[in-house]
């Protein structure tokens, strides 16, 4: 077995002066100035808009298939993969758009992929609910709720065995952890922890809701980030709404699961201000109200009043979305010229190289 060599070659001292979190765990502080939040604040509105631009094209029938926006959740994404090293894997379900966009795909391509166009990340065969772009490591994208967990524990797995520094970081939802793939993949992941063997860091999007059902509706041990506890995952929660308060446990939870190869696990409290998917208009489960209330909360605006406080002119803030408005106008005027896929796409990067596929006639 390869456990304790490769085990040895992924712990090395931590880049600054270290402190001790409530597991005693050491932790790098990681602060970050005005300047560097105006940036993050500008990658959430140009996810906001490329979302909002990709809903218009949906409704009005352009898009087809499914839909699924982030809207009230850019925090998260933003905030985790501030801390994402060349080498690092994500791996998250359907709602994922923001994760390829700031990693570095351009919102044309993006877009193009919704449009199911040929100039798509993946030519137009993944749709909304399957990015992939592995060159810039995003490895999907899945549809069936639960099953990337396995599939982001492996690849975690992978990179330890095969002594490589990256790690994993696998996004998941509130609905998502009762599913028999979590606890499966889970318990696996404590117990190849154990040897230094999964560099995994379980983000938990805990939006309060899998489609229409409540987590108080799906579970009766609603304190989700202890679900990790029983297959000795360590785990804190963080303000999901709170962008620097995101980035600042992104970075010390990045550090630590590096550092040690063992998993680690953040819950992060938000709310998807939006329906389910961009075809959902009745929301029967929730109130106005209670969308309301949250939608006071939203990570921009949050964002927007601690810079507008620290002194960054109202009209940088506007130009900054009026810039985003048009990188969003841009990607969906590309979409929409782009030719549809060639017919000769049809079978690859479908089937694995070398597998014959039979043609009808
Ligand atoms: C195995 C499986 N069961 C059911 C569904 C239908 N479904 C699609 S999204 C969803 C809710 C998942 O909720 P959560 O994990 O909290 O993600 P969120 O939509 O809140 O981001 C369900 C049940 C599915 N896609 N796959
Ligand atoms: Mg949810």
């Amino acid at each position: 077995m390869a456990t304790t060599e490769n085990q040895g070659k992924r712990r090395r001292p931590a880049a600054t002066p270290a402190t001790s979190d409530s597991n005693g765990a050491e932790q790098k502080e990681v602060q970050f100035d005005t300047e560097k939040l105006v940036d993050v604040y500008r990658k959430m509105v140009e996810i906001r808009f490329f979302e909002d631009g990709a809903t218009r094209g949906f409704r009005t029938g352009h898009i087809g298939g499914y839909l699924h926006v982030y809207s009230g959740q850019e925090a998260i994404a933003t905030g985790f993969l501030d801390a994402y090293e060349e080498g690092d894997r994500i791996i998250t379900a359907y709602r994922d758009h923001a994760h390829v966009l700031l990693l570095g795909a351009d919102p044309k391509n993006a877009m193009a992929e919704l449009y199911g166009k040929g100039t798509g990340i993946v030519k137009g065969k993944g749709g909304s609910m399957h990015f992939f772009n592995t060159a810039q490591g995003f490895y999907g994208g899945y549809g069936i709720v639960g099953g990337h967990i396995p599939l982001g524990v492996g690849m975690a797995y992978a990179q330890a065995y095969q002594g490589e520094k990256g790690i994993t970081q696998l996004f998941l939802g509130d609905g998502a952890i009762h599913n028999g793939a979590f606890h499966e993949a889970a318990n696996l992941s404590g117990l190849w922890g154990k040897d230094g063997l999964n560099p995994c860091l379980f983000v938990l999007e805990n939006n309060q809701y899998g489609m229409g059902t409540s987590v108080e509706r799906a579970t009766a041990m609603t304190e989700l980030g202890r679900k990790f506890e029983s297959y000795g995952i360590e785990w804190e929660q963080v303000d999901g709404m709170d962008v620097e308060a995101v980035m600042k446990v992104a970075h010390r939870a990045v550090a630590r699961v590096r550092e040690t190869g063992k998993p680690y696990a953040v819950e992060a409290l938000s709310y998807r201000i939006v329906p389910h998917g961009a075809a959902d208009f009745l929301e029967k489960y929730r109130t106005k109200e209670e969308v309301k209330k949250w939608r006071e909360r939203d990570p921009i605006g949050l964002l927007e009043a601690k810079l507008l406080e620290q002194g960054v002119d109202e009209d940088r803030l506007s130009g900054i979305r009026d810039a985003a408005k048009q990188l969003a106008a841009d990607a969906v005027a590309f979409a929409e010229e782009s030719p549809e896929p060639d017919l000769s796409e049809l079978t690859t990067d479908v089937y694995a190289p070398g597998v014959e596929v039979a043609t009808a006639g």
